[in-house]
Order: structure tokens, then sequence, then C-alpha cells
């Protein structure tokens, strides 16, 4: 059994990963229950939570002079890109110091570490229009949240060129599926719309709204995926000092979305149309032929995505 820890473990991608991996692992999650809800985690002996902050560098020390880790998935983050607009300094803290805290913990303390994943985001592409994203298009980043993305996944791969640490990073697309957290308004729009669906199904008053006309696109990949992904983005040898985008390599349009969800549940979602949000880009899609090297083979459309997570969903 490896130890391994996972921040932001309380999460949406972090807590389905622990569920996943503590099946034959030694878990430690860290997660400060700022977006994520500790009744994600399945109640397990091979999961210990720590509640507590990502950027406390006492905190971190105690714990990776504790524990040898074999793999660290540092997941946590404010995952809201307008929450880094509205403060910068405070998620800089977060999303940029305790990657680089963490970077030099391991150079002290973590001597047999098999791999640290950085969570990045396609936010690092920012407006520029070219589709679909390689890893290698130009670079644009254009909140807070994006430069700290890029600036922290960059740290993250040198550490391995300067100093031998072994990293890689993934930037994810757009992620849906179970424990996604609706209830902020800049939650993942598919945790949204689920939100509605359910509560117009149970009789409840139930309005969706679009901002723009729906016909912006994003590379919706399924959590099912994501953590196919991350397991040989950790585990290939390949993979060291490298980014990968993940996403499925196609992409729906906001109504197409909706339309499919109408017909999977036999009801009509009402929708509020609004203006567009500023600063949102228009259309996303990932190239996904590097990370297709390490034989990642997207399992999941975005049909079959939205089948399992229903299924889910109603049947809890
Ligand atoms: P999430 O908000 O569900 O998970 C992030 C977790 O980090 C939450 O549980 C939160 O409570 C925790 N956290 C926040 N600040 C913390 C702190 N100071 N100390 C300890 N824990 C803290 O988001 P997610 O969708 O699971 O995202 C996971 C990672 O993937 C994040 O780094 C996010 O930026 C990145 N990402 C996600 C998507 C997506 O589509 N979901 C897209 C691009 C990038
Ligand atoms: C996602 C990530 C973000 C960043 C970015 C990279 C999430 C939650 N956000 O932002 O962190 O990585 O990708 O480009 O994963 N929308 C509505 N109504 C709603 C909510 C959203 O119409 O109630 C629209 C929104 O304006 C956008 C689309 O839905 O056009 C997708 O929004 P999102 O917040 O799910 O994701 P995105 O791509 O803006």
């Amino acid at each position: 059994m490896d130890n391994i820890l996972i921040t932001g473990g309380a999460g949406f991608i972090g807590s389905t990963l622990a569920n996943y991996l503590s099946k034959e692992n030694k878990i430690v999650v860290v997660d400060d229950l700022s977006m994520g809800k500790q009744e994600n985690l399945i109640s397990s002996n091979n999961i210990k939570f720590v509640k507590g902050d990502v950027a406390d560098k006492m905190l971190m020390e105690q714990l990776l002079s504790e524990y040898s880790f074999a793999y660290i998935f540092h997941l946590a983050a404010v995952a809201s890109v307008a929450d880094s607009v509205e403060r910068p300094v405070a998620t800089h803290r977060v999303n940029f110091e305790s990657v680089l805290t963490l970077l030099e913990l391991i150079r002290q303390h973590q001597p047999n570490l098999k791999r640290l994943v950085f969570s990045s985001s396609a936010a690092v592409y920012g407006d520029e229009l070219t589709l679909p994203k390689q890893e290698e298009s130009v670079i644009r980043p254009l909140t807070p949240y994006a430069v700290d993305k890029f600036a922290a996944e960059q740290y993250a791969l040198d550490y391995y060129h300067l100093y031998d640490i072994p990293t890689s990073a993934v930037r994810f697309f757009n992620v849906f599926g179970p424990n996604q957290n609706p209830n902020s308004p800049y939650s993942g729009v598919i945790s949204i719309l689920m939100d509605r669906y359910k509560k117009q199904l149970a009789g409840e008053p139930a309005v969706f709204t679009l901002f723009g006309d729906g016909s912006q696109s994003r590379d919706f990949v399924y959590i099912e995926d994501v953590i196919q992904a991350l397991m040989l983005v950790a585990t290939k040898e390949e993979a060291l000092g490298k980014q990968f985008n993940v996403g499925t390599g196609n992409s729906t349009t906001l109504l197409e979305l909706i339309q499919a969800i109408d017909k999977i549940l036999n009801v009509k979602l009402e929708l509020k149309f609004e203006e567009e949000r500023s600063g949102d880009i228009h259309d996303s899609l990932a190239d996904i032929s590097k990370i297709k090297t390490l034989g990642y083979q997207p399992k999941f459309d975005i049909l079959d995505g939205m089948k399992c997570y229903i299924e889910s969903e109603f049947t809890d």
C-alpha cells in the first residue's frame, strides 16, 4: 500500500480520486472545506482527513515530515476564476504560493516521492482563438487564476528539470460529474444545470440563467475519464516534467447540452437569457494527442457522461 497525499481532496475531483485510490492505498486528504465537503469522501479506514489550509507551511511541513508519500496530487485551489478577480491576493496565496511551498517541502522531506501531479487549467490559453488547443499553443492567461495556474505549473515542471523532483501537470478542460458543488454562481455549468433539473422534477421553481445565446461551446470531460488521465500522468515515465491537456477532443454547445438533457429527462427546462458574461470565452476545445501517447482514451462522450451523472443523482 502506498501513502498518497491529495490536497483539495474533499472537493469534486479530489474526493472522486481519493475514494477511488483508497481501495488499495492509504490516503491523506488536506482540505479547508471552503468548497469541498467531508461527506464527499466515503468512510474508509484508508482515508485520513485533515481539515486545514494548504498554504499553511507549518501544517504542510508537519505532514510531509510525518509521512513518506509515493504520490501527491495537488488539487487544492480557489477554483473560481471570478473569485480570483475579486480577491487576487488571497487567491494567489492558495493558487500559487502553496505550490512553491509544497515543492520546497518535497525537496527537503520526500526523497521517495514517485510523482507530484499539479492540476492546471485550460484557462492558461486565454482568449486566443485558434482551436483545438495544443499544449504548445499560445498561452494568454487573462485572470489572476490563469496567471497563477500557469506560473505554478511551470514551477512544478521546472523542479523536475532543475532538481529532479518527479513532477507532471494536467490542464483540465470542463470537468463534470457527481459531487461538483453547484452552490456558487461560478460553479461548473453542468452542476448548476443538474441542480435546476432536480428542482424542476421535484416541482420546485427552477429557472436556468443562460449567459449569451447558448452557442458557446466547451470540451466537457466526464470525471471517470479525468481519473483515468490522472492515473496515467502519475505513473508513466514519459509524463515526467511535462504538462497534458485533459479533455475529450470534442465540444458541445450549451444549447445542444440542454436539449440533450431535456430529452433524457423528458422535461423542458425553463431558460432565462442574459447578457454574455464579461471575459467569457466563446469556444474551448482540447487537442488530446499528447495525453493519448500515454494510453489515454476517453470512454465517455457528453451523452454517456450525462447519463451516468443523471443516474447517480437520481438514485441517491
Ligand atoms: P473544487 O472546488 O471542488 O476542489 C478544490 C478543493 O480545494 C475544495 O474542496 C476546496 O475546499 C479546497 N481548497 C480551497 N482552498 C483551500 C486551501 N487554502 N487549503 C485547503 N484546501 C483548499 O474544484 P475541482 O473542480 O475539484 O478542482 C480541482 C482542481 O482542478 C483545482 O485546482 C481547479 O483549479 C482545477 N481545475 C478544475 C476544473 C474543472 O472543470 N472542475 C477545470 C480546470 C482546473
Ligand atoms: C472553466 C473553469 C474555469 C477555467 C476555464 C478555462 C469551471 C467551473 N470553470 O470556465 O476554472 O478553468 O474553464 O477556460 O470549471 N454559464 C451559463 N449559466 C450559468 C453558468 C455558466 O450560461 O449559470 C455559461 C458560462 O457563461 C460559460 C459556460 O456556461 O459560457 C461554461 O461556464 P463554466 O463556468 O462552467 O466554465 P468556463 O468554461 O467558463
